[in-house]
């Protein structure tokens, strides 16, 4: 009885940000080492790289991509392609470990069947940062996005759906998920620079895995 009380309330893990966007703290952490081993294989076949913006800057953050889509950036535009255009090969598949996160997490967060074709793989630095911006390059937005962070902590700022809009600072550390979909699917969001330190497991940088539903 006390149960169907709170039946509704998500556990005291799980942080929400808003309607549809949440923090699922520490999920990732059990899986960490399959997802560093999975990390090193597809970056050994896909390394990092940076990429350069429509208009002409070359991004802070590193990239790779795994799955049958990879999200790049050029001076032509933002595109998902199933080409890796440094090798001219598909992107490596997405690996079982990455793909189970996936499913798990946006399940956990009320979002069952969440089969992603796209993970972007992201190397900060220290110093790196990622700008504003809105998730708004896939065909629909039914589905939601699910980001994973290893590594260094960051401050993820988390906004409205206008650019000008007040933004939330949101503390982000290793092993945490964020899950967002729904209504919050089109809110701009960002990363502040990362600040220096030295993680135990991964040195001076942070890892972000962002799953995407692409078609
Ligand atoms: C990052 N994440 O955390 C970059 N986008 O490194 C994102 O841009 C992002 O974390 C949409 C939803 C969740 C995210
Ligand atoms: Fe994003």
């Amino acid at each position: 009885m006390i149960d169907d009380l709170f039946a509704d309330s998500p556990p005291d893990w799980c942080e929400v940000l808003a309607p549809g966007a949440m923090v699922l703290r520490g999920f990732a952490l059990p899986r960490v080492p399959d997802l560093l081993q999975a990390i090193d294989a597809v970056t050994a076949d896909a390394p990092f790289r940076h990429l350069i913006t429509p208009g002409g800057q070359r991004m802070s953050v590193a990239m790779s991509n795994a799955g049958a889509l990879g999200w790049v950036s050029d001076r032509r535009g933002y595109r998902y392609d199933a080409i890796d255009p440094d090798s001219g090969r598909r992107w490596p598949a997405m690996p079982r470990a990455f793909a189970q996160l996936a499913l798990d997490a946006a399940g956990e967060a009320g979002f069952d069947g969440f089969t992603p074709e796209a993970c972007l793989i992201n190397r900060y630095a220290i110093g790196a940062r990622l700008s504003l911006h809105q998730d708004k390059d896939e065909l629909d937005y039914d589905h939601p996005i699910v980001s994973v962070s290893l590594g260094l902590p960051a401050v993820f700022l988390f906004g409205g759906f206008e650019r000008s809009d007040k933004q939330a600072r949101v503390p982000i550390a290793h092993g945490d998920v964020v899950v967002w979909g729904g209504p919050s699917r089109l809110r701009y969001h960002g990363v502040l620079p990362i600040k220096p330190g030295s993680h135990p497991l991964l040195g001076e940088q942070r890892i972000n895995l962002t799953f995407r539903k692409v078609r």
